[in-house]
C-alpha cells in the first residue's frame, strides 16, 4: 500500500518535471501570407535570454524553420549565425512557396539551436506553429491565413521537445491496414 502510493508520488513529480519546461528563453516570429503569389514568409524577429550553451556564458545562435506538409518533411531554411550572444536580432525573411491547399496541413518547426566550431551544434529550444497545434501556436498560423498580407508577430518561450504531430489521415490509414 504505501510502496504504492510512493510510487504515484514519484510519478506526479516526474510528470511536473515533464509539463513545466527549464526557461529557454523566447522567440519572437512574424508570419506574413501573399495568397496571390502562393507564398508565405517566415521572419524570425529576435530571441531573448537564451540559455547559455558555451562555456564564455553564451552562445552561438541560429534558428532552423522546418516547412512540414501532412507531417512530412519538405523544406528547410535557416538564419545566418549570430555569434556570443544570448539575445539575438535577426529579422531575417525567410519565404516558403506554399499553395492554398497545402496551407490547411501545414506546421513549422523552429529549432534555436547553439554553433559550435568544434564538434556538433547542440539544440537550446524549439517551438512548434500550425494546424496540427493547440493554443496561440495553432491560432497564429489562421491569423495569417485570415489577414493576408499583414504581418502577425507572436513570442513564444522555447520547448525541450515538441508535440509529436499526428495527421487526421493518419488515423484512417492505421484502421485500414
Ligand atoms: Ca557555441
Amino acid at each position: 500500500m504505501s510502496t504504492q502510493l510512493k510510487c504515484q508520488l514519484i510519478d506526479e513529480a516526474t510528470f511536473n518535471l515533464l509539463i513545466s519546461d527549464p526557461d529557454l528563453g523566447e522567440l519572437t516570429v512574424s508570419l506574413c501570407c501573399l495568397p496571390n503569389a502562393k507564398r508565405v514568409t517566415v521572419t524570425i524577429v529576435k530571441a531573448n535570454s537564451l540559455k547559455p550553451m558555451d562555456i564564455t556564458g553564451k552562445s552561438d545562435p541560429y534558428v532552423k524553420v522546418i516547412l512540414l506538409i501532412n507531417g512530412k518533411n519538405i523544406r528547410k531554411k535557416k538564419t545566418s549565425v549570430l555569434c556570443n550572444t544570448l539575445n539575438p536580432i535577426y529579422n531575417e525573411s525567410l519565404e516558403f512557396d506554399l499553395s492554398d491547399e497545402d496551407r490547411e496541413n501545414t506546421d513549422l518547426i523552429f529549432k534555436v539551436i547553439d554553433y559550435d566550431r568544434v564538434g556538433s551544434n547542440e539544440l537550446i529550444g524549439c517551438i512548434g506553429i500550425g494546424v496540427h497545434f493547440d493554443g496561440i501556436n495553432r491560432d497564429h498560423w489562421y491569423q495569417m491565413i485570415e489577414h493576408p498580407r499583414v504581418p502577425i508577430t507572436q513570442s513564444y518561450n522555447l520547448r525541450e521537445t515538441i508535440p509529436i504531430i499526428t495527421c487526421k489521415n493518419s488515423k484512417t490509414t492505421q484502421q485500414t491496414k
